[in-house]
C-alpha cells in the first residue's frame, strides 16, 4: 500500500489531538490514494512513457545480451544513474538466467522490486520527526532548485491538513523578492512569517523565526535560505552560520535539514546536492520538479548516491503538489504496466 502522509510525520498524537480535539491526525483516506497515484503516474509521463516503452520491448521478448545493453541503456537515460542500473541489470539478469524469474511480466515486477530497494536508505526511514517542540526544519539548496516553494507546500500541508501551527522564517534576505514570495505562501498556508528588513543578517531573522515559534507554542518551525550567494563559500559559511544560531535558540535543532534538488538538472544536481551536504549536515532530500522531466529515474538512484533518504518529492507548482516519497509506489508508477 502506498505510504501517507501519516506515515512520514511522526506526530505527538496527544498534542496534534489537542490542537483539534475533534479530529486528530488522520491517515489519508483510502479512497484518496488511487487518485493520488494515477496522478504520479500521469505527473511522471515523461520518463514513464520512455521507459515503459523499452521495458516492453526487451523483458517480454527473447532474453539476450542486447536485452540487458538496451535495458541498462533505458535506465541511464531516465538518469538512474549508471552504478545503480548496473547493479540492477546484473542482478537481473542473473536471475532470470538462473531461472529464478520467468517471463516478462514477472521479470517487470522484479526490476520495480530491485529499485525500489535502491531507494530505500536511511534510520529514520524516510520519516520526519515532528515531535519536538517545537520541530525546527531547516530548508537548503541551489537557487532555483524549489525550496520556498516547498516550504509553502509544506506549511500548508501541516496547517491545512493536520492542524498543526506552523511559523515561516524567511532568511533569505540575499534576493530582495524572496521575502515578499515567502509571505505569499504563508498567506496561502494560513500561516505567521517572521520577516527582517533587506539585508537583515539571515542569522538573525533565523534566531527570532525560532524564538517567536516557542514563544507561540508553534508545532513546526521552518526556516528559509538563500540559495545563491556572492559565492560559493560565502554560501556555505552562511548555512553553518544559520544552523548555528538555531542550535543557540533551541538545543537539538534544527532537527531536519531537507536539501531541495532539481530532478530535471540530473546528474549535476546531484553533484551540487553532494556539496551542500558536506558543507552541511542533511537528513533528507526533497526532489523536486519531477513532473517535467523525462529522468525521474533520479529519484531511484539519489539516495544511494548520497546516502541521505529522499523523503518529499515535488510534482508541480500547485500547493497539493508535493508527496511523500514511497520508493515501492514511485518504482510502480515508473514501469508498471
Ligand atoms: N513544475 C514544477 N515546478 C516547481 C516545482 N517546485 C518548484 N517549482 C518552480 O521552480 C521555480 C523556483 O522555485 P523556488 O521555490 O523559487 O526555488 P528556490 O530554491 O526558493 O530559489 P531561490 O530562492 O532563488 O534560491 C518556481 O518557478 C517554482 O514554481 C515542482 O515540483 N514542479
Ligand atoms: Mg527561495
Amino acid at each position: 500500500m502506498a505510504r501517507d502522509w501519516s506515515d512520514v510525520f511522526l506526530l505527538d498524537l496527544p498534542s496534534a489531538a489537542a490542537a483539534d480535539p475533534g479530529e486528530p491526525a488522520q491517515p489519508e483516506p483510502e479512497a484518496r490514494r488511487p487518485g493520488m497515484f494515477a496522478r504520479l503516474r500521469e505527473n511522471l509521463g515523461k520518463t514513464r512513457a520512455a521507459l515503459a516503452a523499452e521495458v516492453q520491448a526487451t523483458l517480454f521478448d527473447a532474453l539476450d545480451d542486447a536485452t540487458w545493453e538496451r535495458l541498462e541503456e533505458a535506465l541511464i537515460m531516465a538518469d538512474v544513474g549508471a552504478r545503480t542500473t548496473a547493479e540492477v541489470v546484473e542482478r537481473l539478469e542473473h536471475e532470470a538466467t538462473s531461472g529464478v524469474v520467468e517471463g516478462g511480466p514477472a521479470l517487470q515486477a522484479r526490476l520495480i522490486e530491485l529499485l525500489a530497494e535502491q531507494a530505500r536508505t536511511g534510520e529514520d526511514g524516510g520519516r520526519i520527526d515532528l515531535r519536538h517542540a517545537p520541530t525546527v526544519i531547516m530548508v537548503a539548496g541551489v537557487n532555483g532548485t524549489g525550496k520556498t516553494t516547498t516550504i509553502g507546500k509544506l506549511a500548508w500541508h501541516l496547517t491545512q491538513d493536520q492542524g498543526l501551527r506552523v511559523v515561516l522564517g524567511a532568511a533569505d534576505t540575499f534576493r530582495a523578492a524572496a521575502v515578499e514570495q515567502l509571505e505569499e505562501w504563508a498567506r496561502r498556508a494560513g500561516c505567521e512569517i517572521v520577516t527582517g528588513p533587506p539585508e537583515t543578517d539571515p542569522g538573525s531573522v533565523a534566531f527570532e523565526t525560532v524564538r517567536r515559534g516557542r514563544e507561540q507554542g508553534a508545532d513546526v518551525v521552518i526556516v528559509d535560505t538563500a540559495g545563491r550567494l556572492h559565492t560559493q563559500d560565502d554560501l556555505m559559511a552562511e548555512l553553518t552560520k544559520v544552523r548555528r544560531v538555531i542550535a543557540k535558540q533551541l538545543d537539538g535543532a534544527p532537527h531536519e535539514t531537507l536539501l531541495t534538488v532539481d530532478a530535471t538538472t540530473g546528474q549535476n544536481g546531484l553533484r551540487q546536492a553532494e556539496l551542500f551536504s558536506q558543507a552541511t549536515p542533511v537528513s533528507g532530500i526533497v526532489l523536486t520538479k519531477l513532473d517535467g522531466t523525462a529522468k525521474g529515474g533520479i529519484a531511484l538512484a539519489i539516495a544511494r548516491d548520497l546516502g541521505i533518504p529522499v523523503k518529499l518529492i515535488g510534482v508541480g507548482e500547485q500547493l497539493e503538489d508535493l508527496r511523500p516519497f514511497d520508493p515501492d509506489e514511485y518504482a510502480r508508477a515508473l514501469l508498471a504496466p
